[in-house]
């Protein structure tokens, strides 16, 4: 019987009711995306002005003049950097905006250019309708972004100067150099003196400066025409038709006002869009500017045959169901761009928070006629234009793809070490739906063997969708699930989202209304919208107030049915919306500041994962650990707070392909602690996609099983054999490999590197790896992977970048590959294509657990590949997985190397870590032992030893070693067993 809080026309049944027909609405449209909820760049007024703009310049040509100079007396330099005022004409008459600019030469060698608008720098604009918006440029996006590497380099010297430019020697000895042009305004940066990056090279820089609307006549609507602009097209083309003569960029149809799906825009400030055009001199391939289901080498947007019509857009926006081998935004924004061609790599940080677009294409440089037989080079252009801000760029000169995710990841900080917990396996639904379930679930992973870390709750474990409240009828004893869990060294993952359901007498909603944190609207009042509570406010987490009210809200007594192992999940944070303009927040809605939410939109969605890892960090007085928070909604530098994946996918083959490009794309980009769900999201995965997919997933950064709420129930052990035994070997491939993981990440940490690597970022010399975006390396392991993507295939062919020797990771094959050849090898279902490149040595740790805690004290293995030359090399990276004492020294880090006949481990930093004071983990660790080596390639003067020696600390043993001689294809190897030498120790064993 119903309860009297369970009446049909109780806020519990009205919500069930919204989320029945919100389900309703999305499945009745089929499965593809609703594109059309999503603006393409003509529906985008600033966009459409600025890709008019551009065409207007490229028809042009040399007659096109740029409307931006410099005027020598208005520029200087001093202390490394480069101070001027662009003019911009305006009109015939030559009337001017001032635009000030500033060029920084900063210590890693990374130049910044920053352009402003003085009159919204000095607040002396108007607004309309009354705004309460803030007047200037917006300007705080680096404060959310950039935590470092903004030190001027004031050795940074000029080495030529005119009444026409400037040019300005900087870098590591001095070996680049930006070459600033007054009129046009234009700059090329060099290395070594060959032109890499220029900026406003096609005159296509465009800063919209604030005018004020001069009321125009209207002109008489025909009849059957539409008023506003409902994005767009329509509309403005009948208009062009009565004024020929305005430029279509300046029409001004889209510059008061927008309106798409039904919302208007009140645009405030008119329009005041922010354009540039870069150009890659001599580079082919760009990759990067994630989050978009599409290829690593970026594809040009201009039309043509297998290129997009449309640029590539950053929206942080919630796409449901989205297509594949699209430019259309997703849940995420990067704007870092990074271009490659062979032995160079250089990049452009665009940073700029709001709506943005990208344009690329690729054009062959005319043949200088005299250069007979010389192939033209390709150049790539590209045209940034963002909605609002400042226009405000980085710029990498490399050379290597190393040095660049090394000088990004000085600007926006590099991945956190993780939990370790969490680089295992998570085993996540919507929704498990009490307590009881989680429980089975947990124990049937146990009966059957299948390694798993954390058991994830969706958003059907609260009461009615009231965050940090438990549905009190399913989840009657929260805190049984987390010690239940606990036991054996499991977590639990909560889902907590940032739209909070507006009522009375839910303690959230309450304070968040009563202390003024959430997001206003236009008029200054709290923002209402639509989300699975139905009535929903949204937190402002660019409010330090509002970070320190979120963070009261995970203490353990005040989010009930918590405990130490509980963590947590941020999603929809972009923000979605349900009833807003594309599914997020009006863009006149009003942030912490006065910031418009147009200003912040790409950033919001850090903000709020950001005021959780914050709330993380102090649940507990005294209690100092590594937060772990996955988003879905990211910018530059959320790498620091966390994972994140890749939303709503579906179970397909397609999905299972789109994947590991997107993962790539993470990883170059600063953010690789990235998943994509596996076995699919939406709909139901066929057993033989299931097991692909687990066995490509073991690979991703993060690693979790997710499903719809419609979804068949699809746990690893609920499958028939053979697949349930597939899926846990994948599983417990990637429990034994976890040192090596932790290891990756830990070079992450330290110089942004990718956990997982695409060819073109370690071998920058081979032309032929750089658009492969369907294998790639495992951080420094020389593990080598090609997931199969197809149905029915049970071959994989995998290129292979260098002349190493590689060998097959299951069989010790020795494999018959040749340089930037493909090969061939077996993969049929039950086999992960994996090979092991020859010259590394990774850590394993071969006892099979139930979870990576009940591994924390176990022996190692290291796998030893041994390179063409005989040798071979490897680290091993190891703290406590959860503190913060790594930072006090608290951490092993071994470097092996295997030289001739001995195999040693030292330091990889040359610390003495005699002078170390251990604390409590270090202590434990000093009984850790590598148990076996496993030596593939094994030389064989090696086949009649029986003993190694062993040499630590002045001490000698010996370990028993068996030796197996080639077989056909399958390589020499030898096995150490009982090893013994602590895995902190230096120690040397010799083979003779
Ligand atoms: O919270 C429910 C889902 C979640 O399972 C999924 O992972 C998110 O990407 N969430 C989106 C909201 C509804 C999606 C249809």
């Amino acid at each position: 019987m119903a309860g009297a809080g369970s009446s049909p026309l109780s806020p519990r049944w009205t919500a069930i009711w919204c989320l029945f027909a919100v389900l309703c609405s999305l499945f009745t449209t089929g499965v593809a995306v609703k594109e059309n909820d999503f603006k393409k760049c003509h529906q985008s007024g600033f966009c459409k002005r600025n890709r008019a703009y551009a065409d207007n310049a490229i028809t042009l040509g040399s007659e096109w003049q740029a409307p931006y100079k410099i005027p020598s007396e208005l520029a200087s330099f001093k202390d490394g950097q480069f101070q001027a005022t662009i003019l911009k004409t305006i009109d015939d008459q030559g009337n001017t905006v001032r635009l000030p600019l500033t060029v920084s030469f900063l210590k890693s060698g990374t130049a910044r250019v920053t352009v402003d608008e003085q009159k919204r720098q000095e607040k002396d604009i108007d607004l309309r309708h009354n705004s309460g918006a803030r007047k200037e440029r917006y300007n705080e996006a680096e404060d959310w972004s950039i935590v470092g590497g903004l030190d001027v380099d004031t050795t940074a010297k000029v080495s030529h100067e005119s009444k026409t430019g400037i040019k300005i020697q900087y870098g590591p000895d001095f070996a680049f150099e930006a070459d600033i042009t007054y009129e046009p305004y234009s700059i090329q940066f060099k290395r070594d003196g060959v032109t890499q990056i220029k900026f406003n090279d096609r005159g296509l820089m465009n800063m919209e400066h604030w005018r004020p609307k001069i009321e125009k006549p209207v002109p008489e609507k025909k009849e059957g025409e539409e008023g506003g602009e409902e994005g767009g097209e329509k509309g403005q083309e009948e208009k062009k038709e009565e004024t020929p003569e305005v430029p279509a960029s300046e029409d001004e149809s889209t510059w008061w006002e927008e309106t798409f799906g039904g919302n208007t825009d009140s645009k405030p400030r008119g329009p005041e869009s922010v354009a540039l055009d870069i150009t890659f001199v001599g580079y082919e391939h760009v990759y990067g500017i994630p989050e978009h289901a599409g290829p690593l080498s970026l594809k040009q947007t201009r039309g043509g045959e297998g290129n997009y019509e449309e640029p590539y857009r950053l929206y942080n926006a919630d796409v449901f169901e989205y297509v594949l081998d699209s430019p259309m935004t997703l849940y995420g924004a990067i704007p870092f761009m990074q271009a490659q061609r062979k032995d160079s790599t250089v990049g452009v940080f665009w940073l700029n928070a709001a709506e943005t677009w990208i344009d690329i294409t690729k054009a062959k440089e005319s043949k200088n006629p005299l250069a007979l037989g010389i192939t033209a080079k390709t150049n790539t252009h590209t045209h940034w234009i963002s909605e609002s801000g400042l226009m405000d760029a980085f710029v990498f000169l490399g050379p290597t793809p190393r040095d660049i995710s090394k000088t990004y990841a000085e600007l926006t900080g590099a991945t956190a070490m993780p939990q370790e917990f969490s680089i295992g396996y998570h085993q996540c639904r919507w929704n498990y739906v009490s307590d009881d379930d989680v429980k089975e679930v947990d124990r049937k992973m146990d009966r059957y063997n299948i390694p798993y870390d954390v058991i994830w709750l969706d958003i059907e474990y609260t009461d009615d969708k009231k965050y940090f409240t438990w549905d009190g009828d399913m989840f009657k004893d929260p805190i049984s699930i987390g010690q239940h869990l606990d036991a054996h060294g499991r977590k639990l993952v909560t889902i907590i989202d940032p739209h909070i359901k507006n009522t009375g007498g839910y303690h959230v909603s309450d304070e968040l209304k009563s202390n003024s944190l959430a997001v206003k609207n236009k008029d200054g009042n709290d923002f209402d919208g639509w989300c699975w509570p139905g009535s929903s406010l949204w937190i402002d987490a660019f409010n330090p107030a509002a970070i320190k009210w979120w963070s009261s809200l995970f203490n353990y007594d005040k989010f009930k049915g918590t405990m130490e192992n509980t963590w947590i999940w941020n999603d929809m944070n972009e923000p979605s919306v349900f009833n807003g303009p594309e599914v997020t927040m009006p863009k006149d809605n009003l942030h912490h500041g006065g910031w418009e939410h147009r200003d912040v939109h790409n950033v919001n969605g850090m903000t709020f994962h950001n005021a959780t890892f914050e709330a993380l960090l102090s649940r507990k007085k005294g209690e100092l650990r590594r937060p772990f928070v996955l988003t879905r909604s990211f910018f530059a530098g959320s790498q620091r707070l966390g994972a994140m994946w890749t939303g709503d996918n579906q179970a397909s083959w397609e999905h299972l392909g789109a994947a590991v490009p997107m993962i790539l794309a993470q990883g170059i980009s600063g953010f690789p602690f990235s998943g994509a769900d596996v076995g699919g999201f939406f709909g139901n995965p066929e057993l033989e996609l299931q097991s692909r997919w687990y066995q490509a997933g073991a690979f991703y950064p993060f690693f979790r099983g997710h499903a719809h709420i419609d979804a068949r129930r699809r746990e690893p052990f609920l499958l028939a054999e053979p697949y349930r035994s597939i899926i846990t070997s994948a599983l417990r491939l990637r429990y034994s490999l976890l040192p090596a993981w932790y290891t990756a990440f830990y070079h992450a940490n330290r110089d942004g590197s990718p956990i997982i690597r695409p060819m073109y970022w370690t071998h920058p010399s081979e032309e032929g790896g750089f658009d492969i975006d369907d294998q790639f390396f495992v951080g420094s392991t020389g593990l080598l992977v090609k997931p199969v993507i197809e149905k029915d295939k049970t071959t994989a062919d995998i290129y292979i970048p260098d002349d190493e020797v590689y060998y097959d990771y299951f069989s010790y094959k020795k494999l018959p590959t040749s340089k930037g050849k493909h090969l061939t090898v077996e993969a049929p279902i039950e086999t992960i294509p994996l090979l092991m490149r020859g010259g590394h040595i990774f850590p394993r740790r071969d006892t099979p657990r139930r979870s990576s805690q009940l591994m924390k004290f176990d022996d190692y293995t290291l796998v030893v590949a041994v390179g063409k030359n005989g040798q071979a090399e490897g680290e091993l990276y190891v703290d406590d997985g959860d503190s913060f004492d790594y930072e006090k020294g608290q951490y092993i880090h071994r470097k092996f190397k295997l030289e001739g006949s001995t195999l040693a481990s030292t330091d990889a930093e040359g610390r003495d870590t005699k002078s170390v004071k251990e604390g409590e983990w270090l202590k434990r660790m000093r009984d850790v032992a590598v148990d076996k080596i496993i030596v593939i390639g094994a030389p064989s003067s090696w086949a009649s030893l029986k003993q190694v020696s062993i040499e630590s600390g002045g001490k000698k043993t010996s370990a028993s070693i068996d030796y197996y001689k080639a077989d056909g294809s399958r390589a020499a190897f030898a096995i150490v067993k009982r090893v013994g030498a602590g895995i902190g120790a230096d120690w040397t064993i010799t083979f003779a």
